[in-house]
């Protein structure tokens, strides 16, 4: 079942949460932030064994001081007008994020709008690869979870999420 909530991923007590990271999965601004600041230091250096991550793969860690088991570090692309192929690593970051879960027996997982905050992808654009992956892999999860921190995003995955499933 997928299901949209407006708030703080960090606050989310489910098997994992997904961190919109760089490749570096070291720590950054925005989400990456507050994940790494509610996780504790524990998480970049764990992160530090991991060698990094190429933008639309996914890497595990353990959720340390977070109410979430595990997160799930994917790497989206940077907007650059759209001819870069950004579209398919942004639906790989998702794939890959859900198929790093199934392997790990993770049940409830959570995103955020990846790449739409310091990288620049369009909203709704990014809003519709998301909702169409979750949907593809809705019947192996008992929740998956798409958090948005703004009240825009939020109303704009229910419009979408709600087009999506009348066809
Ligand atoms: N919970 C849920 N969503 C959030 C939260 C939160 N606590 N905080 C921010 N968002 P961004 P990106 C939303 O910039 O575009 C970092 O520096 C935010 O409003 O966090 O993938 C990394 O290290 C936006 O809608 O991620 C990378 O360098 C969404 O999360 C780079 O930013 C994603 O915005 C990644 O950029």
């Amino acid at each position: 079942m997928i299901e949209i909530l407006q708030g703080d991923i960090t606050r989310l007590d489910v098997d994992a949460i997904v961190n919109a990271a760089n490749p570096s999965l070291l720590g950054g601004g925005g989400v990456d932030g507050a994940i790494h600041r509610a996780a504790g230091p524990q998480l970049r250096e764990y992160n530090k064994t991991l060698g990094g991550c190429p933008p639309g793969e996914a890497r595990l860690s353990p959720g340390f001081n977070l109410p979430a088991r595990h997160v799930i570090s994917t790497v989206g692309p940077v907007w650059h007008g759209g001819d870069q192929g950004e579209a398919r690593i942004l639906e790989n970051a998702y794939r890959n994020s859900l198929e790093l879960a199934l392997a790990n027996d993770i049940r409830t997982i959570a995103f955020p709008a990846i790449s739409t905050g310091a990288y620049g992808y369009p909203r709704e654009q990014a809003a519709r690869i998301a909702l169409r992956v979750m949907r593809e892999y809705e019947p192996r999860f008992d929740r998956i979870i798409a958090v948005l921190h703004s009240k825009e995003d939020y109303d704009l995955y229910k419009r979408i999420l709600e087009e999506i499933q009348g066809e």
